[in-house]
C-alpha cells in the first residue's frame, strides 16, 4: 500500500455470494497480511463502482459477476501500518454470472487462494475492517 502522498483513497470490495457462502482469500500484503478478506481493490479514474468491482474480481479471481449492489460504505484509517493510509471502502454485493465458474488465484503474490465460506463458519483471522463489521452484526446476505 502507498500513502498516496497523504490523499484519501477509494477501494471497492465485493461480498460475492454463492448460495449461503461468501468468497474470501488470505491476504499477502503489508496491510492485513495473512488475514482473510474480500476480493477488491482501488477505484480507477473514470470507473463506476460496478465497473471497478467487475474488473477487480476478474483480475484477482477470473470470475465474472452480475447483480452488483451497493451495500455500505466505511471510512477506514490504517495508521499502524508502515505506510499509513486512509481508505473510503465501498462494499458491494454480487453473484456469479456463471454459477459453474471456479475462482482462480490470479495474483498469488497478493493472495494465498480463494475459497467459499459459510457466514457462520468464517475463517480466522479476518481482515480487521471485515472483523469489525461482523462483530457489529453486519450480514451481506439478502433477507429471505
Ligand atoms: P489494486 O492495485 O488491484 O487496485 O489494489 P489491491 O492490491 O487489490 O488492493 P487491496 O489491498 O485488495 O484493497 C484496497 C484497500 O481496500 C485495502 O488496502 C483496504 C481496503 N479494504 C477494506 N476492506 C477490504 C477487504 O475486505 N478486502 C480488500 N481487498 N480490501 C479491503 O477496507
Ligand atoms: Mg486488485
Ligand atoms: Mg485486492
Amino acid at each position: 500500500m502507498e500513502n498516496n502522498n497523504g490523499a484519501v483513497e477509494v477501494a471497492v470490495v465485493v461480498f460475492l455470494l454463492r448460495g449461503e457462502k461468501v468468497l474470501l482469500g488470505r491476504r499477502r500484503s503489508s496491510v492485513g497480511h495473512s488475514t482473510f478478506s474480500l476480493p477488491g481493490g482501488h477505484l480507477e479514474f473514470g470507473e463506476s463502482f460496478e465497473e471497478c468491482a467487475s474488473r477487480e474480481l476478474k483480475e484477482e479471481t477470473g470470475l465474472d459477476i452480475k447483480q452488483m449492489e451497493l451495500l455500505t460504505v466505511k471510512n477506514h484509517l490504517f495508521l499502524k501500518e508502515p505506510e499509513p493510509a486512509h481508505y473510503v471502502t465501498i462494499f458491494m454485493r454480487a453473484v456469479l454470472a456463471n454459477p459453474e465458474q471456479v475462482p482462480q488465484n490470479l495474483e498469488p503474490h497478493r493472495c494465498d487462494g480463494w475459497e467459499w465460506y459459510g457466514w457462520d463458519n468464517l475463517p480466522k483471522p479476518l481482515f480487521w475492517p471485515l472483523e469489525k463489521m461482523v462483530q457489529a452484526g453486519f450480514n451481506p446476505f439478502p433477507i429471505a
